[in-house]
């Protein structure tokens, strides 16, 4: 009798784990455990959805004949680990082997190398094929190359899976549109309303557990209207499609003051846990472009997220996993300030970012890379604070995507591999992409003093103070050009805004 493992993360009818199951004979366990509940302590509506998608996927499951065994997180003799409930169950039946799917995350994968040992049983952990590139294709590409850049592993994958191709070369002669994707957000903008799923009863107590079990955790609730089913999910993705795909390119990095979730897709929770699957979308968006549904810039710009960003971080994840964890290049060591998890700052820009991370599990990607993470690397935040809050405010993180997009793309602490220059701006970026300076007590054209907009003066503060490691970067050169012929007074000023600033903030001052 074999047992098959399947994790929160792997809710897809075709996983490969369950590729030889026999369900007369063999048995599929689930289960809701407080080691992967806590090992970072998530925000409550992403366990929500985790337990509440499984508990759906656990009954599609057993509907369709499967023997599932569900461990719910208040079941009485629940040992809290997934190697203690897989340990009960091989106590009570007669199990002669484990399936499982890789998991996702490296922490796991190490722990998983080692139960075979420690439950005396074979383990097959079977490779997970729902992604478009496994890692073995990324470290075959990844060879050789002075840099990785995405672009061009874009382009392989574009060829791979033939999409948007004219014969051998890109739809419209470009591979990337992204110069026509910069729009900032024009006013009388009326963006349409994001999926919301009405709850069933699974989902009701799944609220009420989370909400007993995980008072202290980030985030609120309610409301709650994350699709929990393949079915939903694919609803959330063809409303993506009909209404919000149009715009997607245009406005793909503005950020507006009260709309959380302007034209994004929002399928980032439902591709990580598997229940949508990436070349579905890719292909969705790709015949609405050929039904003449949405133009070529903003299928393009969608399919290079799915299709090259998302394979292509997960291929720097496990290329350069486990020493990319520690990984702290610029050195950075301040503590992570408390507001980024009450909100309490007088900067416009990280409060509406904050307030809309804590009430929805969600920020898009311009808030996450332009204005949080931004602010971590102009400040010098260290590189573990910074992942762990990430790791555990969004309900789409798991390691393998957070942590190169928080320690490569925004902070800059793999030194260059995944990023050409640091992302850093000036509140200049953030005005002109946002409408978030009206309403800040900060000035966004003041560079100094009490009541300049702190990204300003922060950010030459943070170009001053990395000069030993990026002044040799050909991209930053300007920058460096434009810092030596600051006066010394100039200079001076930035130093002492900068000083003050940062210790009102270490001292837990509202700032
Ligand atoms: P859309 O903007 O509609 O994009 C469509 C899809 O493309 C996303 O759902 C996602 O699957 C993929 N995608 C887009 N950008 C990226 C990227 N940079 N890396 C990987 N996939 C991408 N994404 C996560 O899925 N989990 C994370 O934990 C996560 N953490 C991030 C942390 C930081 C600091 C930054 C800058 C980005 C992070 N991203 C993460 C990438 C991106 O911000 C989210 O995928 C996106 O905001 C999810 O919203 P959406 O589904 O509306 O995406
Ligand atoms: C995210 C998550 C949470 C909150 N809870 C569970 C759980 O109780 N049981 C489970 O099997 N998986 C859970 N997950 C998803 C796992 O953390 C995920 O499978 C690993 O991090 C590997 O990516
Ligand atoms: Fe943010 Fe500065 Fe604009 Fe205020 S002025 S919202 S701190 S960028």
């Amino acid at each position: 009798m074999k047992l098959c493992l399947i994790l929160g993360d792997q809710l897809s009818p075709s996983l490969s784990s369950l590729a030889d199951h026999h369900t007369q004979t063999d048995v599929v366990l689930m289960c809701e455990v407080r080691s992967e509940a806590t090992y970072v302590k998530h925000h409550k509506k992403k366990i929500a959805f985790v337990f509440s998608a499984m508990r759906h996927f656990a009954k599609g499951l057993s509907d369709d004949g499967y023997d599932v065994r569900y461990v719910q997180y208040d079941d009485q003799n629940n040992t809290g680990s997934l190697i203690g409930e897989v340990g009960r169950i091989i106590t009570q039946e007669p199990i002669t082997e484990i399936v499982v799917t890789a998991p996702a995350e490296h922490r796991l994968q190490t722990e998983m190398a080692g139960w075979s040992l420690e439950l005396n049983l074979p383990v097959t952990i079977k490779e997970d094929d729902r992604f478009l590139c496994s890692p073995n294709e990324f470290s075959s590409w990844a060879e050789g190359r002075k840099q990785l850049r995405m672009e061009y592993f874009y382009r392989e994958m574009r060829r791979k899976y033939s999409i948007l191709m004219d014969q051998d070369g890109p739809i419209g002669g470009q591979w990337n549109y992204d110069a026509e994707n910069r729009k900032p957000p024009s006013s009388g903008l009326v963006v349409p309303d994001t999926f919301c799923a009405q709850h069933d009863e699974i989902t009701q107590e799944v609220l009420a557990l989370v909400e007993h079990h995980f008072p202290d955790h980030f985030g609120d609730l309610l409301p709650f209207h994350f699709a929990i089913s393949r079915d939903q999910a694919l609803a959330a993705l063809d409303q993506f499609i009909a209404k919000r795909l149009r715009l997607f390119g245009d406005y793909q990095d503005a950020m507006v003051q009260n709309e959380p979730w302007m034209y994004h897709s929002h399928i980032g929770f439902y591709l990580n846990c598997g229940l949508l699957n990436p070349l579905e979308c890719i292909e969705r968006a790709e015949a609405a472009y050929h039904k003449g549904v949405a133009p070529l810039n903003a299928v393009e710009g969608f399919i290079r997220q799915v299709l090259g960003w998302r394979e292509y971080v997960r291929g720097i994840y496990w290329l350069k996993m486990p020493d990319y964890k520690s990984a702290n290049f610029l050195e950075a060591r301040r503590q992570l300030p408390d507001f980024y998890w009450t909100a309490d700052t007088q900067m416009n820009c990280m409060r509406q970012c904050i307030t809309e991370t804590k009430q929805n599990a969600y920020a898009h990607h311009i808030q996450r890379l332009m204005v949080l993470g931004n602010f971590a690397l102009l400040a010098g935040i260290a590189p573990d604070e910074v992942n762990n809050w990430y790791l555990l405010v969004y309900a789409d993180a798991y390691e393998w995507v957070e942590l190169p997009n928080v320690t490569g793309m925004v902070l800059f602490a793999d030194g260059g591999l995944l990023a050409s220059k640091p992302y850093a701006a000036s509140g200049a970026y953030i005005n002109k992409m946002s409408n978030y300076c009206g309403s800040c007590k900060y000035k966004v054209s003041v560079k100094n003093g009490p009541n300049a907009c702190p990204f300003n003066y922060l950010y030459w503060d943070f170009i001053g103070r990395n000069d030993g490691k990026l002044r040799g970067n050909p991209r930053m050169g300007f920058m460096y050009k434009s810092l030596d012929r600051m006066s010394d007074e100039k200079r001076d000023a930035i130093q002492e805004d900068s000083r003050r600033f940062l210790n009102a903030m270490d001292a837990d001052e509202k700032i």
